[in-house]
């Protein structure tokens, strides 16, 4: 993989830039959505930049996984987890990714309906 650009995203994580951080340890860090499309709305990004899912290797498989131990203790405090909640990747340009930084959607609060129109 070629040297990755700088995103919005490592200024977040290392508290540059102002977003609502609800949990950050060493593998990830997860914010608030700044356009919320649900009525919880947050997203879990990996600490180190990785641009997209076609850039995961095994040496990402840990902060990976920890996306979702970390979407569903969020899930829990945020009182979402019995009525459910949507996980979402997106990639590139077809999968309407926007910010070239690795990153898990954690929507819920409202029927979702379904997935695509
Ligand atoms: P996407 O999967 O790359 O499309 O999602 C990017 C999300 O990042 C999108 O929902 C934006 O609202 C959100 N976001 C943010 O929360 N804070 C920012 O400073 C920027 C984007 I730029």
């Amino acid at each position: 993989m070629a040297e990755a650009e700088e995103t919005i995203f490592c200024k977040i994580i290392r508290r540059e830039i102002f977003a609502d951080i609800l949990y950050q340890d060493d593998l990830v860090t997860a914010f608030r959505d700044i356009r919320p499309k649900a009525p919880i709305h947050i997203l879990i990004v990996t600490n180190l930049l990785i641009p997209t899912v076609n850039d995961v290797t095994a040496a990402s498989e840990a902060a990976v996984g920890r996306f979702f131990t970390v979407a569903a203790k969020i899930a829990k405090q945020e009182g979402i987890d019995e009525n459910g909640y949507r996980l979402i990747i997106n990639c590139n340009h077809h999968g309407g990714q926007e910010v070239y930084h690795l990153h898990m959607h954690l929507l819920g609060g409202r029927p979702l309906g379904p997935l695509v129109s």
